[in-house]
């Protein structure tokens, strides 16, 4: 169990995980992130289900009975991924939050790895990224990824070779000062750095989905992500950031 000495005092983390359709990943996933979290201090699980007709929200809310730091946010309208993260963040108590794909590709044991990659850099606007080195996808998503990245990189200058590696650890506050919009989960880097931030990818783990479909197929990805990375050219041409003093 989770080290929870005083459940009254919020939590300092909260690991965040948006779901879609992903029953049989649901109570795997969530053994290993608890342990992981072991001795991390207090923490809460926050999974945000997105309109699932398999039995997830059935499931989750079976587990949350059992287990006591789980909450389980359903959207009423299916609104996407960025959406849930979104939602997950916005309920969450903790002041510093882990993202991660609710399909188990991204392993939990590598938390204590991000969050000390975060406490070597704490500062406001921080954003730790994992970097996943040997990706384990088909190879039309590596390569497609591979040229993705490569041209927003490029860009963008956001410096960070893998930006839709769901494992992240970052400031609530500082998340909540981004601008918001559907697809706003891979072009995160680049809107932290936007608000002064720095990025630090640090090399993750990946594993190859053992159950359940991917969501996104290469071409519709690749539409939206040339759309959207217009849209944060621009945004990140248009930043406001007035140097306020107060007179007294
Ligand atoms: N809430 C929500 N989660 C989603 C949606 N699409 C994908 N996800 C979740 O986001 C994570 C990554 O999606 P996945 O299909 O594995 O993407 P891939 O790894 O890039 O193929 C998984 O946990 C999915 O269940 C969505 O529309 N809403
Ligand atoms: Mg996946």
């Amino acid at each position: 169990m989770v080290d929870q000495t005083e459940p009254t005092i919020p939590p300092e983390i909260s690991v965040v995980v948006p779901v879609h359709n992903e029953v049989d990943n649901i109570e795997p996933l969530i053994k290993e992130i608890l342990a992981a979290l072991q001795g991390l201090g207090a923490s809460e699980i926050l999974y945000v289900d997105d309109c699932s007709r398999d039995g997830t929200p059935e499931k989750l809310v079976n587990l949350k009975r059992q287990i006591d730091v789980l909450r389980v946010l359903t959207h009423q309208k299916q609104s996407g991924q960025s959406a849930a993260i979104r939602s997950g963040i916005k309920a969450a108590r903790g002041t510093l939050i882990i993202t991660l794909d609710g399909d188990g590709q991204n392993d939990p044991a590598d938390i204590p790895k991000l969050l000390n990659a975060y406490r070597d850099h704490a500062r406001a606007n921080v954003m730790i990224c994992g970097h996943r080195a040997r990706r384990q996808d088909s190879l039309t998503k590596k390569v497609s990824s591979k040229i993705a990245n490569g041209i927003r990189a490029r860009l963008l200058g956001d410096s960070t070779p893998d930006t839709g590696c769901g494992l992240k650890v970052f400031r609530r506050d500082d998340f909540l000062d981004l601008p918001s919009f559907d697809h706003m989960h891979r072009f995160l880097p680049a809107l932290m750095l936007r608000n002064g931030g720095e990025v630090v990818s640090v090399e993750v783990s990946h594993r190859p989905r053992e159950r359940g479909k991917s969501k996104y197929g290469t071409f519709d990805r690749l539409w939206v992500g040339i759309t959207d990375l217009v849209g944060v050219m621009w945004l990140k041409r248009r930043k406001i950031d007035p140097k306020v003093d107060e007179n007294k």
